[in-house]
């Protein structure tokens, strides 16, 4: 895996969460960090940041913010359960306003930050890999699924490759027992990120973002050539995480691998 940084690298959602983070990590991927969100985001640091606010919902707007960039880490848009009208600008017309804006500006790779809410239905009990039929848990579990579909059109048809990320739960800790399954370290996450960016030939890689937890849901046989290998465990976290009470053995959050998410709605 060569490392050599890109000139220029967009990560958008950088004033959410994990952008907050990536913002720090991904510096050494790229001599130009371009930094993108809807919200406020802390004025750039230096030469080497570029900060670009931008509505992934305004195709315009993201053709634009896409000029001149060599690779995408697409991490921004809505990222919880939301009313469907609320999904459809910044997830659904925000990922096909990417796809777009990367072809017309000759972009080459994509990192897309999909998440374990395209597969949420599946029980706790069940062990898939990347090939499983999907089972989205939710209107943005279903925009998720939308994303990685993208991904994959934008390279059969125009040869762009992405590397989509099935992201668990990537918090500084796990919150609950099912987060203890689910659970990606920063670190790990960024080692994600950094192998998607850099790895020769992914087509369109679907991999599961989880640490290396003690209870597994997941089988990434199918991303191998990536060569992800997960430096933390979320079993750290494990007596704090069971000295809270347990939910009840029938809620959602104990029965599926999406949690909550399954019993979120109807939102009419
Ligand atoms: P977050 O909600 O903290 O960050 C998302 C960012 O996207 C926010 O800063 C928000 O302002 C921005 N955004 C929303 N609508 C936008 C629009 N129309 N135009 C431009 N920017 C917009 O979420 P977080 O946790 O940082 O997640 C980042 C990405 O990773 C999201 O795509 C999320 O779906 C995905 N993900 C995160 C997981 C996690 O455990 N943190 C798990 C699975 C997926
Ligand atoms: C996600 O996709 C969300 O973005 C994040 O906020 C968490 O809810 C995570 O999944 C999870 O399933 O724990």
């Amino acid at each position: 895996m060569t490392t050599t940084p890109f000139k220029r690298l967009l990560l958008t959602g950088a004033a959410g969460g994990l952008g907050q983070v990536l913002r720090q990590r991904l510096s050494g991927c790229a001599e130009v960090l371009r930094l993108s969100d809807i919200a406020p985001m802390a004025p750039a640091s230096g030469p080497h940041e570029e900060v670009v606010p931008c509505d992934l919902a305004d195709k315009a707007a993201v053709h634009a913010l896409v000029a001149g960039v060599d690779a995408i880490v697409h991490f921004g848009g809505v990222s919880t359960e939301h009313a469907f009208e609320d999904i459809l600008g910044p997830n659904i017309c925000g990922v096909f306003h990417i796809y777009e804006a990367a072809r017309q500006h000759g972009v080459k790779r994509i990192i897309f930050a999909s998440s374990n809410h395209v597969i949420g239905f599946y029980g706790q009990d069940q062990r898939i890999d990347a090939h499983a039929q999907r089972r989205p848990d939710s209107y943005y579990g279903l925009s998720k699924c939308y994303g990685e579909d993208v991904a994959s059109f934008y390279f059969d048809r125009y040869g762009i490759e992405t590397v989509s990320i099935r992201i668990g739960s990537s918090f500084p800790a796990p919150q609950n027992p099912r987060m203890l399954c689910t659970w990606l370290s920063y670190d790990d996450l960024t080692q994600l990120i950094e192998r998607g960016l850099f790895t020769a030939n992914v087509g369109h890689t679907v991999v599961y973002g989880a640490s290396n937890n003690r209870m597994v849901w997941w089988d990434n046989r199918h991303a191998a050539h990536l060569g992800y290998q997960p430096k933390d465990s979320s079993e750290v976290f494990r007596a704090e995480v069971e000295a809270k009470p347990a939910p009840a053995a029938d809620d959602p959050s104990m029965r599926y691998q999406g949690g909550a998410f399954v019993a979120a709605g109807p939102f009419a």
